[in-house]
């Protein structure tokens, strides 16, 4: 199928959703026979950067390498859909310089500490509370908010479903070659 390969940029906290709306966004664009692939924390940071940490410098470095690998599934044509936390506006702002900002949409899921916390479907806000985790973003590391993201999905008010469908609203007339 032709279409114009793009990255989706899926940011936000720990437990913000950003996985799942992914992963629901990729099924309905596999419907309509467009060709993606996913990339998160489960995938990138198991194996390719297996050997960072969650300081600022090795978070950087995560990006970095994600940015990379993005632009090289751009070039194979993709629609790649990113999920990490990518605290930090500076790095996000050099994944769109490296896969140029026409290929670049950023996706802010928006879903407060707060309700994250009271999620906390890992268990790792309980943990970072007590000390367990050093840099917990949104705990004792910082979240920087995007300030003009594509698209902002307000979790608390919208359905995983909901979501996808504003995404694809969005994304359908870029899609087009
Ligand atoms: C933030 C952490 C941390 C710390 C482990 N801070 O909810 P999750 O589990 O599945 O998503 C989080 C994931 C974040 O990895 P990223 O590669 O997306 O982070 S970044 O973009 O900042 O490099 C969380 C888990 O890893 N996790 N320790 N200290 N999240």
């Amino acid at each position: 199928k032709n279409q114009r390969p793009l990255l989706l940029w899926f940011t936000g906290l720990s437990g913000s959703g950003k996985s799942t709306i992914a992963n629901a966004l990729e099924e309905a664009l596999s419907e309509k026979k467009h060709h993606t692939y996913i990339l998160d924390g489960d995938t990138i940071r198991n194996g390719l950067n297996n050997n960072l940490t969650f300081s600022a410098e090795d978070r950087s470095e995560n990006i970095r390498r994600i940015a990379e690998v993005s632009k090289l599934m751009l070039d194979a044509g993709l629609i790649v859909l990113a999920a990490f936390v990518s605290p930090y506006r500076t790095d996000r702002e050099k994944v769109k310089t490296t896969v140029e900002s026409e290929n670049y949409i950023e996706i802010f899921v928006n879903t407060p500490l707060v309700e994250c916390e009271n999620r906390d479907v890992k268990g790792l806000y309980k943990k970072a509370r007590k000390g367990e985790i050093k840099d917990f973003t949104g705990i004792n590391a910082p979240y920087e908010a995007p300030v003009s993201p594509h698209i902002t999905i307000d979790t608390t008010k919208l359905s995983v479903k909901e979501a996808v469908q504003e995404i694809l609203h969005y994304i359908e007339p870029k899609l087009k070659l």
